[in-house]
């Protein structure tokens, strides 16, 4: 299968791109914005200020690129725990994310201008009710699209199967994101699966599969914005595959040295999606150093706010941690939660 691609490892534009030089420009401090967010949650994570952190540098232009097609208030965005960039680029306040990888339930409550599912941590469950959502929004004629992100290993489960069976079957209007990016923790893609690329098995499904270079933002925006404007027009879902690669480890807890090469790290390290990206604006003369200067004072500035807005939160309350689980209780359930709040 071809690979949708517009910038070589470089970042210099292989042809004409199908994005307006505003587009480019958005799209950069997009990546910037996410990875300064990244970098900094590392850092509080050691200093113990976060709960386990499940980074994604790498990975920021397979989100962001499929994000920026989207509208908050009216798509939807069902993440897996890796997907913090299309949270951020979604429009989730940081402040929020920050609570969220406290494992503090204020971080799970949503703000309602924000259609986004809370990060899913068993993997594929957000398949389903991914194509469930989307089947919803068809049926209410809304012209809303629903994108779901899997990781390769995630495309193993079984509701990885049913959830696009179902969406193929009746033409919701869903983008599956899959970001293979070599690992399922330690697993590699080859001991995964047979088939060299996890868009062929979009074939089973009788939907198209696109195979992207998931480190080149203007392909994936550019491959996403198809599907999207597809699935709108009633054509029913598209399987995204983004190749990219997980730099950082699986979680703060990991230690890929156990498992893969500081070569093959090293050498996708050189593909740096944002390198690539800041490389295709300087060769287009729309970027130059005094705007990266300025970029980064401003997102620096950006996430030290977040972090004392997160900071100034209530410490949470013990039933907090239910308090979004259940639409209604059983009465033991409502006993338990009872007891927690110290009411009888
Ligand atoms: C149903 C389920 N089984 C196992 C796990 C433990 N687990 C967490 S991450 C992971 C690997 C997932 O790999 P992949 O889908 O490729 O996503 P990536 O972490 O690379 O983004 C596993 C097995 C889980 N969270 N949920």
């Amino acid at each position: 299968m071809d690979t949708v691609q517009y910038l070589d490892d470089h970042g210099k534009p292989l042809r004409d791109l199908p994005l307006s030089n505003e587009e480019l420009l958005q799209g950069y401090r997009a990546l910037c914005r996410a990875r300064q967010f990244d970098e900094r949650a590392l850092v509080l994570q050691r200093q113990g200020r976060l709960g386990v952190y499940p980074p994604f540098r790498g990975q920021e232009a397979a989100q962001v690129g499929v994000t920026l097609c989207l509208e908050a208030s009216k798509d939807w965005l069902c993440p897996s725990y890796r997907e913090t960039a299309a949270a951020i680029t979604f429009g989730m306040p940081l402040s929020k994310l920050i609570l969220s990888w406290r494992a503090d339930p204020a971080g799970w409550r949503i703000p309602d201008s924000v259609n986004m599912i809370q990060f899913y941590i068993p993997i594929a469950t957000q398949i389903p009710q991914a194509a469930g959502l989307a089947h919803a929004e068809r049926l209410k004629g809304s012209g809303a699209v629903v994108a779901a992100f899997i990781g390769d290993g995630g495309t193993s489960e079984g509701d990885f199967h049913e959830g696009l069976n179902f969406a193929s079957v009746f033409d919701a209007p869903l983008l599956i994101v899959v970001q293979n990016n070599g690992w399922a923790i330690s697993v590699p893609t080859k001991k995964q699966m047979k088939v060299q690329r996890v868009a062929l098995k979009a074939q089973g499904y009788g939907i198209p599969g696109v195979v992207v270079d998931g480190n080149d933002l203007v392909a994936v925006w550019s491959a996403a914005r198809e599907a999207a404007a597809r699935a709108r027009n009633g054509e029913g879902p598209t399987l995204i595959e983004a190749i990219t690669y997980r730099v950082a480890p699986h979680t703060s807890s990991d230690d890929p040295g156990r498992y893969r090469t500081e070569e093959e790290t090293e050498r996708w390290i050189r593909r740096d999606p944002i390198l690539r990206m800041k490389n295709c604006l300087t060769h287009l003369e729309l970027w130059s150093e005094n705007q990266e200067a300025e970029l980064t004072e401003e997102l620096e500035g950006e996430f030290l706010a977040a972090v004392e807005e997160a900071d100034q939160a209530p410490a949470p309350r013990p039933w907090e941690i239910v308090e979004q689980v259940y639409a209604e209780m059983h009465a033991d359930q409502q006993a338990a939660w009872n007891y927690l709040r110290g009411e009888p």
